[in-house]
């Protein structure tokens, strides 16, 4: 058994190695939070999705450089880029491809579990990684978020109720995002930012994420102190996505 563990070891560091020869790994990340709160910027984290377990395919015919580089034209504040195959048809190759050609931060978009995932995320040229309270301890939470920090990544946190919010939050997160969507049913409210807002310490950069689709919540968000707005189908789901955020 310990031979055992020792191989494992050994197998684990070699494989961060490699990740630490990714060009990207050494870069230093993009603040989220001095972007975010940048007046020439609209707030707007634009989301390149081709598919979700709610809609199906949504987009698979727009490139990942073309729509990214038109988010950021178009004001975004940052970009979010869905790296989880199974559910989301999302690729590591997309994320690379998205921060090859901008110059604003990254959010990468998945269900983070592993300290692995995280070094790779650097690797990959990420800025921000999204940590979900529903799917993580908050030991788990404080551990990814530290290994997130050490490495110059801007962190995330993903909730859905107060519950999770007042046992998850912890001082190395940089943001706190109220996801609208209930991923257990995939119903949507907006609502749930309103409620969950005046519960979210003022340190925090506050988002409010999913079912947003006109000017005029963001317009109502904005006023309940959220700085970020995360939008992926309202965007995604035009043949051009950039310009259905600049409409
Ligand atoms: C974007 P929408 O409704 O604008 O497409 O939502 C984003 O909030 C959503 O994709 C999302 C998500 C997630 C995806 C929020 N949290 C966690 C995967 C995993």
């Amino acid at each position: 058994a310990n031979k055992k563990r020792e191989v494992a070891s050994a197998k684990k560091r070699t494989s961060y190695t490699v990740l630490e020869e990714s060009e990207y790994f050494h870069r230093d990340t993009y603040s989220f939070k001095e972007f975010l709160l940048d007046p020439s910027r609209t707030g707007i984290i634009a989301e390149f999705k081709r598919k979700s377990p709610s809609k199906g395919i949504i987009n698979d015919k727009v490139r990942v450089s073309a729509v990214t580089t038109d988010y950021a034209a178009a004001g975004a504040s940052a970009l979010s880029v869905l790296t989880d195959r199974n559910f989301f048809m999302g690729r590591k190759a997309d994320l690379v491809k998205a921060r090859s050609v901008n110059n604003i931060p990254v959010l990468r978009k998945d269900f983070m579990i592993e300290e692995y995932q995280v070094i790779e995320a650097k690797s990959l040229g990420t800025d921000i990684i999204l940590l979900i309270a529903a799917i993580l301890t908050p030991a788990e939470i404080d551990n990814l978020a530290k290994l997130a920090k050490s490495l110059g990544l801007n962190v995330l946190l993903e909730v859905h109720n107060l519950e999770e919010l007042e046992r998850s939050i912890n001082p190395n997160l940089d943001a706190i995002g109220v996801n609208n969507r209930n991923l257990a049913d995939f119903t949507v409210s907006v609502e749930t930012s309103y409620q969950l807002a005046k519960h979210i310490p003022a340190e925090f950069m506050k988002i409010s994420e999913s079912a947003i689709s006109d000017p005029e919540t963001i317009r109502h968000l904005k006023l309940e102190g959220f700085n970020g707005f995360l939008i992926g189908e309202t965007f995604m789901k035009q043949p051009d996505p950039g310009q259905a955020m600049r409409d």
